[in-house]
């Protein structure tokens, strides 16, 4: 007779895996499009995932870890809200014995051995590509172009290796500087509201690009800039990164000039190295998602196309 029932040592090869995923919050369009990326590619993978969000708290981070501790999962993985600060955990995790994955943003710990692998993008090289463009379109001007800066999470590897990256690119070009930069926490409100106190400075000091770390905070503002009366993509040349169906929709109507891509869509990735650690397989100390920028000319076609 089939009863349907596995016998026990079956059983115990199909038992789920089990990962703990501490994410950081929920404060974006990128983030909402991670989080649903991962549960879906879990459900896919048949992994039970206990998801656990900690609205940009980093202790909050920690509580979730050591409860994935004591309810011994089988894999942890973290996107951390910033990058200092998490030495001690990971060594707690360490002795719990658990295999750890970094995921999105970064961790900056002497000792990499503390985590298996790091899947996320490469944030230096978005700053990079966002300059890029910047220097390009400035190409034909040769009198002091002011850049204001939408900085995201005070802290956060994406904000931190974005600012990098495009000053650096920047260089010594000495006409293009950035006048104004202030962190508005990767949300629409907060790039509204730092827009908006930008545009307090008398016009003289209004800026002539503005370079922001994420979509939302640029679109936030966009509303800023046509509520002071500016025509956002042409008074201002916005640049931004992330490349979400919103950011496109408003470079195909102009509003945004240039958008560098950041995917979230990291789910598949991340369950397929747990299933790797799982089965006991090495896995690179890195691993990169490639990634494109876009401009208004291609924005209208690629809309449909964006998955977030
Ligand atoms: O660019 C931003 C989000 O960590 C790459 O965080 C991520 C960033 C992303 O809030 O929109």
């Amino acid at each position: 007779v089939n009863t349907g029932l596995l016998p026990p040592a079956d059983r115990a090869m199909v038992k789920p895996i089990v990962l703990g995923f501490s994410q950081l919050g929920s404060e974006s369009t990128w983030r909402e499009a991670n989080t649903a990326s991962i549960r879906e590619a879990a459900g896919e993978a048949g992994i039970t995932l206990i998801l656990k969000n900690a609205e940009q708290d980093q202790q909050q981070q920690f509580d979730a870890i050591r409860g994935f501790i004591r309810s011994d999962v089988d894999v942890i993985a973290i996107a951390p809200v910033v990058q200092t600060g998490w030495e001690p955990i990971l060594l707690e995790i360490r002795q719990a014995g658990i295999p750890v994955i970094i995921v999105d943003r970064s961790v900056n710990v002497e000792n990499s051995s503390l985590y298996v692998t790091f899947i996320g993008s490469d944030f230096y090289e978005e700053g990079v590509k966002a300059a890029k463009y910047v220097i390009d379109k400035m190409r034909h001007h040769s009198e002091a172009i002011h850049i204001a800066e939408l900085q995201g999470t005070v802290g956060s590897t994406p904000s931190i290796d974005r600012g990098r990256g495009f000053r650096k690119m920047l260089g010594d070009k000495q006409n293009l500087r950035i006048t104004m930069t202030a962190p508005a926490d990767f949300t629409q409100s907060g790039g509204r509201e730092v827009m908006k106190t930008f545009l307090q400075q008398p016009k003289e000091k209004w800026p002539r690009v503005l370079f922001a770390h994420n979509d939302d905070m640029a679109i936030g503002a966009v509303e800023a800039m046509k509520e002071a009366g500016i025509v956002p993509g042409s008074d201002i040349i916005i640049v931004s990164v992330d490349g979400t169906r919103r950011a496109f929709e408003q470079m195909a109507a102009g509003s945004i000039n240039a958008v560098v891509e950041c995917n979230p869509m990291l789910g598949p990735l991340l369950m397929q190295a747990v299933k790797e650690i799982m089965a006991g397989r090495t896995l690179p100390k890195r691993m990169v998602t490639p990634e494109d920028i876009y401009t208004q000319e291609l924005a209208g076609r690629e809309i449909e196309n964006r998955k977030y």
